[in-house]
């Protein structure tokens, strides 16, 4: 069996924590949001209860456009403290089935729960579950898509809002998209949107019947997305947010450096250490820093951000050796050298990384490494080029640093 994705997302999420916490609201048109000062406010709608959405209310919508469409309705200034801490306490239910989470906004995640289903039976029971333990511990609704991959749980968890479950059988892909509106793609704009329809496609299903070769020939490197995407392949990973923003590693010589060959073997076993902690967290980065300190103390760091993200040896060594020939001043002696790796993969990075350069592809040497350290320790093997002529000259254990 493949992959188990749920993507679940709160419904009329401030709305509701206000008519939970607000009985008298309850059934009634409640509009989150800027004050409307009778007609005279400004700003706008944050959200509003599915009663509110009867009269054309929505998020974003000018908070007077609101009150027009209903003078009678609640209006109610947003909590944010008080929604935080719902949110948090609703992620806690999420890490009660999987630890593949990755939160999207405040009020929706995609949870990864493929390893999971030995113990709950399946990927449709833990989307019960966890919408029963939300209504039980939250007296909240929450709208829950359960599929082969994000792409596909995120339209499901949408389509039978509020309090639903929709499940998109593996095979079943095509089928279920073919009905739905073009504008539920990924990637597809009001300006594509726009395109699409003046060729006569209106529905995800018209968009499968283009042969791949005339999508790409009118939408370039988009056509090959549309034409993945329009047959629901996704194969995108649920990244979880570990709150880690950096992973880096520095080493202090323990006699400071001239020979450039030391140096470079240092910075190759850096970039070994840190790409893979990278990988054992599953995660990648965009940013490369290099951290260089000088005897004395004088300290210089630079970073560079690279068109992919990336959890490979090799292309963090290149990144860092680069840094390093650019701002190295020829004859100072080193004392410290530092390699991290930042700006790990989001939602929206990774939409756009499907249409460029992309995550790179694993590299073979990168998971050999990694079975030999699972196995036997972090220590058990290292790139012939990362070892130091010194053996005094060995990190130390504890070796982050701040960027
Ligand atoms: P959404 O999940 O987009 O909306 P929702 O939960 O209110 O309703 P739905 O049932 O359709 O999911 O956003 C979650 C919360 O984020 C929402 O309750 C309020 C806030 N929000 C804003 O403040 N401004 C906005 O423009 C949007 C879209 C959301
Ligand atoms: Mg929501």
């Amino acid at each position: 069996m493949g992959r188990q994705i749920l993507h679940v997302d709160m419904d009329a999420f401030f709305a509701a924590v206000e008519q939970r916490d607000h009985p008298e609201y309850r059934g009634k048109p409640v509009i989150v949001g800027a004050d409307p000062k009778q007609g005279k406010g400004r700003g706008v709608v944050s959200t509003c209860s599915y009663e509110a959405r009867k009269f054309g209310i929505h998020s974003a919508m000018p908070i007077i456009q609101a009150w027009k469409r209903c003078p009678d309705g609640i209006y109610v200034p947003p909590n944010g403290k008080l929604y935080s801490q719902v949110s948090k306490e609703i992620q806690a239910i999420f890490f009660e089935f999987t630890d593949l989470v990755e939160p999207l906004s405040i009020d929706e995640a995609f949870l990864d729960v493929t390893g999971s289903i030995g113990l709950f039976k399946s990927g449709v029971e833990i989307a019960r579950k966890i919408k029963q333990r939300i209504l039980e511990s939250q007296q909240l609704t929450a709208s829950v898509g359960v599929a082969p991959n994000k792409f596909l749980s995120k339209i499901a968890s949408d389509l039978e809002k509020p309090d639903g479950l929709v499940v998109v059988e593996e095979g079943k892909e095509k089928e279920f998209l073919a009905p739905l509106e073009i504008s539920r793609l990924w990637g597809a704009g009001k300006k594509t949107v726009e395109r699409l329809n003046g060729l006569g496609i209106h529905t995800i299903g018209d968009l499968q019947n283009l042969p791949e070769e005339v999508l790409k020939k009118k939408f370039g490197k988009m056509g090959r997305h549309f034409y993945l995407i329009s047959r629901g392949i996704d194969d995108r990973n649920v990244v979880p947010d570990h709150g880690v923003k950096s992973v880096s590693n520095e080493m202090t010589f323990f006699e400071d450096v001239l020979d450039p060959e030391i140096i470079r073997r240092t910075l190759l076993r850096l970039a070994e250490k840190v790409a893979y902690r990278l990988r054992l967290q599953k995660l990648s980065g965009k940013t490369i820093h290099l951290k260089l300190r000088y005897e004395g103390f004088e300290t210089h760091t630079r970073n560079r951000t690279i068109g992919n993200y990336t959890s490979n040896t090799q292309t963090i060594f290149n990144t860092v050796t680069q840094l390093f020939e650019e701002s190295y001043q020829p004859g100072r002696r080193v004392r410290l050298l530092g390699v991290g790796v930042s700006q790990f993969g989001t939602e929206a990075g990774r939409q756009l990384s499907l249409f460029d350069a992309g995550e790179e592809k694993t590299d073979p040497l990168d998971e050999l490494e990694d079975i030999v350290r699972n196995k036997f320790g972090k220590n058990a093997i290292t790139r012939a080029g990362g070892l130091t002529n010194n053996p005094r000259n060995k990190p130390p254990a504890n070796d982050d640093f701040k960027m």
